[in-house]
């Protein structure tokens, strides 16, 4: 068990260096409506200096029909008064603070609008929400700034921030192997007072607040004494506004402590392994000089270091362990010994995981005879906004090498939902009927990975048995196309198999964005499919 971070004694050092800023730029939200209306449809991170012309200001927006929103707040140099200008093409209005100095919402050719002067203090954020839409024809919007030594020019994203929360956090988020318990962040550009919290649980509660009201300068430093080994630590810092009741909740951020013996294994402990050849890796312990591991089905045999489990000794750089292919649906026993200067042994603790039935992990598509879209039919062929792998080969295949969840490829998956037939899929047919719930399989797991550049879509999972029954399942957040990050999805076999689908004959697979049964226009964007297994 991980110690509660609660115990632990606060040493308390916060010391002020210079005032480091938050990611620069404002936080620009584009909307596919003049009106600023619903999800953004691209979000991005800027500053406010754009002639686009005839053209699309990026991602899924169109040319004509658009507005944006951006917002954050600006930190001025100099004490002093500054005025504010828009050149726009069309409609603009600008606040500072609660004020709106600009208003000029209508159509217009390119145009300059320029605010009366606002004193303004140097260091102290002051809130900026500029917005504008583009009716027809070209695009302009910039945001210009005068002031004490200051000749009109466009603001620069350096006196710029999107975001009033706490961020740059050291260690950086999800380091491994910090040594030196210390956090530093820096506070958002509004923050007057923070309050800490830590924690061996991403679901930090009001029991993980270490400290409460510190008013404290721009960047900050903890110093905590006696992580406990090997630990996942989570932390959030929350920034309060000088009123005393304006808070921006932080992002959760982590980090893994060293530990003293082998530690921070992959596949986690009791977790499972998509792959059926994996590569089991783990980080070196402190005074660390090579490791002995030990790899078995029998539980015991490994915590006794039997000889049949013995793999022999591991330099100290090489860190991973191929044990060959293993048998889908079962349960593995490893164990890594620390041997430190000297020799002694310190062993390390027993973990396990279980293998999952792999279904389709995107390693076997080449650019010659097994095309990854040959295998899974997209839009080329079934006529829907799908297009798989990418126009060109590169590494030997048409599949993505560089954005992976397991092993060297994933699929990567257009979707085009702005044009009929209004959604995107694509389908992959076994050669012969499968059996899912052989070895106790119970659950379809798969890793579905979008960028922020993408517009929202529902994405889905279709399964199809033998007697061609099917059931569609969709992932319940249609903001996963637009996260950076990949998401593990879980469908147990009673929602496919509730709706007669037969687990034990299943010949095709379909991947979709959009709603088959009920399309409307909706977005576009790539995702990418990686790891598509069947665990118990
Ligand atoms: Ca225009
Ligand atoms: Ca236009
Ligand atoms: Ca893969």
């Amino acid at each position: 068990m991980l110690r509660n971070p609660k115990s632990l004694v606060i040493l308390g050092f916060l010391l002020a260096t210079c005032s480091i800023v938050c990611a620069q730029g404002l936080k620009g939200e584009y909307f596919p409506n003049m009106t600023l209306n619903g999800q953004p449809a691209l979000t991005r991170i800027e500053a406010v200096n754009f002639s686009w012309g005839g053209a699309s200001p990026g991602g899924p927006v169109a040319a004509d029909g658009f507005s944006v929103r951006w917002t954050g707040s600006i930190t001025v140099p100099v004490t002093g008064d500054y005025v504010f200008s828009t050149q726009t093409d069309d409609g603009v209005r600008l606040w500072v603070g609660p004020d709106l100095i600009i208003n000029n919402w209508s159509d217009h050719s390119s145009t300059l609008n320029t605010s009366t002067p606002i004193r303004l203090r140097a260091g102290e954020p002051v809130g900026i929400k500029l917005e504008y839409y583009e009716n027809g024809g070209d695009a302009i919007v910039q945001f210009f700034w005068s002031g004490p030594g200051i000749t009109q020019q466009a603001v620069p994203e350096s006196v710029l921030s999107p975001t009033y929360k706490a961020c740059n956090p050291k260690p950086a988020d999800g380091t491994v192997g910090v040594s030196a318990p210390l956090l530093e962040w820096s506070a958002g550009p509004t923050a007057m007072f923070h309050n800490v919290y830590v924690g061996t649980d991403p679901n930090l509660t009001e029991a993980d607040r270490w400290a409460t009201w510190q008013p404290l300068p721009l960047a900050l430093y903890y110093h905590v004494p006696g992580f406990t080994p090997g630990a996942t630590y989570y932390w959030r810092v929350d920034e309060i506004e000088k009123d005393g009741i304006t808070t921006h909740t932080g992002d959760v951020w982590s980090f893994v402590a060293q530990g003293l013996t082998a530690y921070y294994p992959t596949p986690v402990d009791t977790g499972s392994s998509p792959s059926t050849e994996p590569a089991l890796t783990w980080m070196p312990g402190l005074g660390a000089t090579q490791h002995h591991v030990y790899f078995g089905t029998d539980a015991d045999a490994v915590a006794q270091g039997a000889g049949t489990t013995d793999q022999g000794l591991f330099a100290l750089a090489d860190t991973v362990f191929e044990p060959g292919t293993l048998d889908p649906l079962t349960t593995y026993y490893w164990r890594v010994d620390q041997i430190a200067t000297g020799g002694a042994i310190m062993a390390g603790p027993v973990w396990s995981f279980t293998t999952a039935l792999p279904i389709d992990g995107f390693e076997e598509y080449n650019d010659d005879d097994n095309r990854i879209y040959d295998a899974w039919i997209d839009g080329v062929v079934n006529n829907t906004g799908s297009y798989v792998g990418y126009e060109s080969s590169s590494e030997g295949t048409f599949g993505e090498t560089t954005i992976v969840h397991g092993g060297s490829q994933s699929m990567p998956l257009d979707y085009n939902n702005v044009d009929a037939p209004y959604y995107s899929e694509a389908e992959r047919e076994f050669a012969s009927a499968q059996d899912w719930t052989a070895g106790g399989g119970t659950t379809l797991v798969l890793y579905v990975r979008g960028a922020y550049t993408n517009g929202p879509a529902r994405v889905y999972v279709t399964v199809e048995d033998s007697s061609g029954k099917m059931a569609t399942v969709p992932y319940p957040d249609p903001g996963i196309t637009t996260w950076s990050e990949w998401a593990e999805w879980k469908i147990p076999f009673a929602e496919l198999s509730g709706a007669g689908v037969n687990m034990a004959r299943v010949k095709k697979l379909y991947l979709g964005a959009g709603n088959k049964a009920n399309p409307e226009p909706g977005s576009a964007g790539l995702i990418y499919v990686d790891d598509i297994c069947v665990v118990k």
